[in-house]
């Protein structure tokens, strides 16, 4: 059985939902940030970046939230959240997986936690904020113009994990304030309309404790 060490609301969030997906038995096992759970020694052990989230597949142990994805759906081909290894297809599920998380993902992290690069001086902060922020939305834009133009998912008709994947930034980018939302892309907004009033997700985010109302 699957465990995934988790947190509400953390990158621990798209795994949660295509576990849920692909309805696959699994546990869930909170590491509680409240008290750094996440810089324990037994968490370093799963995973030396004391960060959230981490899979265990028996004694098989995934770190990184886009690679828990890239797992599952290959664990679980039958369930159809990626396209088949060696097409075309294929090739732009991990061109858009990657750029969420090495792209989006970063960016929305730099706007989250500047301090992190700005060594705590406040004008390197507001700066290196501001920065993320123009890029978060840079990024946003390439998405919407991707989506209205090959729509209404990623990869067009089929609905994939990477769907998933930006559905837990754009809850990031609604918890925390961007400006402009993601949901001002009309786009964006069908799609998150799509993914939120599925039931998998619905439950994903109601056993994190959320409602799942606006959730993005
Ligand atoms: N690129 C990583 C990012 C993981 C990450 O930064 N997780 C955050 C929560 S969203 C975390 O664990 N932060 C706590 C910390 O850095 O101490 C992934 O997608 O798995």
């Amino acid at each position: 059985m699957y465990t995934l060490y988790y947190y509400p609301s953390n990158a621990s969030s798209a795994p949660h939902m295509l576990l849920e997906e692909l309805g696959v038995p699994y546990q869930l096992v909170l590491v509680d940030r409240k008290v750094n759970a996440q810089k324990s020694p037994e968490y370093l052990k799963l995973n030396p970046n004391g960060r959230i989230p981490t899979l265990t597949d028996g004694p098989v142990v995934i770190f990184e939230s886009a690679a828990i994805l890239l797992y599952l759906v290959d664990k679980h081909p039958e369930k159809g959240f990626a396209p088949a290894v060696g097409t075309a297809e294929r090739g732009h599920f991990y061109q858009w997986l990657v750029f969420l998380t090495n792209s989006l993902q970063e960016a929305m992290m730099n706007w989250f936690y500047p301090e992190r690069l700005a060594n705590n001086n406040e004008a390197a902060m507001a700066s290196i904020k501001a920065g993320a922020q123009t890029r978060a939305n840079m990024f946003f834009a390439v998405i919407e113009q991707h989506l209205v133009a090959n729509g209404p998912f990623f990869l067009g008709k089929k609905l994939s994990a990477v769907d998933l994947y930006l559905t837990m930034i754009c809850h990031w980018a609604h918890r925390r304030g961007l400006v402009p939302p993601p949901r001002s892309h009309q786009a964006i907004s069908r799609l998150l309309d799509t993914i939120i009033n599925r039931p998998a997700i619905k439950k994903a985010f109601t056993d994190e404790g959320l409602t799942t109302d606006n959730i993005a």
